[in-house]
Formats: structure tokens, sequence, C-alpha cells
């Protein structure tokens, strides 16, 4: 059983998805607004010391968090339709490459913007930093639209970066947006959220 540390409509619902995709069992561990609740923090960085979600206990009771480790881990031992070109498969490259460009590049906008104090010790600077990364974000986003195919992100198959692609555009700038400046990624998104393996997922972290 996967224990998934987790806050409704939060990085742990990337996971989630995977989860449920893979139909693995698993718990969620409910996990406060990390923002505000000190006891959560150190709650979790007993689990996790980046007091992160998604933060994961595996089956063997090891943890795991970064959810690019998680998504590749689980595309290379969960069985059936791996949510990630296999190693020699031509289209691994490309896949690894966008995977990481969510995460890597795009992601850790969130984690400057969402708390910029942590990174910027002059307390005037933070929302001139704040509204950079919000850019910075917006930038990033754009570069990825040209990418994206369809259905999916890279095609015809459905992968990781489509459930990636579908949970962080619901956050900031959100899906109107999205909507007007990156038309394709909006439609990957919609089309991810009604595969009725993941529907349940994004109705349940992300509630109209
Ligand atoms: N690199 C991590 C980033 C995870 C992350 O930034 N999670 C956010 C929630 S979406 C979080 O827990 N933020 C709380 C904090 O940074 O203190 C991953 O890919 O799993």
């Amino acid at each position: 059983m996967h224990i998934l540390y987790a806050h409704t409509g939060w990085g742990s619902a990337l996971i989630e998805a995977q989860l449920a995709w893979y139909g693995l069992p698993f718990r969620l561990e409910p996990v406060d607004d990390l923002f505000r609740s000190a006891e959560a923090r150190e709650t979790l960085a007993r689990v996790n010391p980046m007091a992160q979600v998604p933060t994961v206990r595996m089956p063997d009771g090891s943890v795991m968090a970064e959810s690019a480790a998680i998504s590749i881990h689980l595309a290379e031992t969960a069985g059936a339709e791996p949510l990630l070109p296999a190693a020699g498969d031509p289209a691994r490259p490309q896949a690894l490459r966008w995977l990481l460009f969510l995460v890597t590049t795009i992601y850790p906008t969130f984690a400057f913007g969402d708390d910029p104090s942590r990174y910027v010790a002059l307390e005037a600077a933070r929302q001139p930093f704040r509204t950079a990364t919000a850019e910075a974000r917006k930038r990033y986003w754009r570069m990825a639209e040209p990418v994206a195919d369809q259905p999916w992100f890279l095609g015809r198959r459905f992968l990781v970066l489509d459930i990636y692609v579908a949970v962080m555009t619901r956050w900031h700038p959100k899906r109107p947006w999205f909507a007007e400046h990156c038309p394709k990624l909006t439609a990957i998104a919609q089309a991810t959220e009604a595969l009725p393996r993941l529907a349940a997922v994004f109705k349940r972290n992300f509630p109209a």
C-alpha cells in the first residue's frame, strides 16, 4: 500500500492520478496548508525534510519524494500501460525532456513565488520577485505550447506529461489564461480530466 501525503489540488494530485491510473492501492494522508501551518510543516518534515507534497511512503516502508522521480519509478515498475516510454523507445528522450522541463523549470516558479521570503531577504523586493516569477512561468508555458501535439502532448500516446499539464494548468495563471494563450495545452488538460480512470481524482482535487 502506498501512503500519499496529500493536500487537495496541490502536487500530490500528480501522483494520486498516477496511482489511480496504474490501479495501485493507496491511502491519502491529508496534509494541511504547508504555508499556513507550522505544525503541518514540522510533521511532514519528519518524513521528508523538504516538507513538500507529493511525499510517498512506499509499500516497502521507504519514502519517496520529487514527483519526477516518483513518476519515473512508477512507470518502470507499475506494470501495464506505463506513463513513460521505456528505455530504448525513440519517444523517451522527448518525454524525459518535457517532464523535466515541467518539473525543474515551471514547478520551481511556485516554490519561489508562493513564499518569496525564503529566497529574498529584502522585504520590499519580495513582491517584485513574486511578479517576476509569475511572468517567467507564463513565458515557460508559452514555450511548451508550440511543442504540444494532439490529442496528447507528445502525440498519440497518453503520458505522464499530460497529467502534469492537467494538474499544473489548474494553478496560477489558471485555466482562463491558458484557454487564451495555450489552447493546445488546455485541450490536453480537459481531455486528461475526462479520462474515466482519472476523472474521480481530478474531481476530488479540483471541485467545480
Ligand atoms: N520538486 C518537487 C516540488 C514539490 C512542491 O513544490 N510541492 C508544493 C505543493 S504543489 C509544496 O509542497 N510546497 C510547500 C513548500 O514548498 O513549502 C516535486 O516535483 O515533487
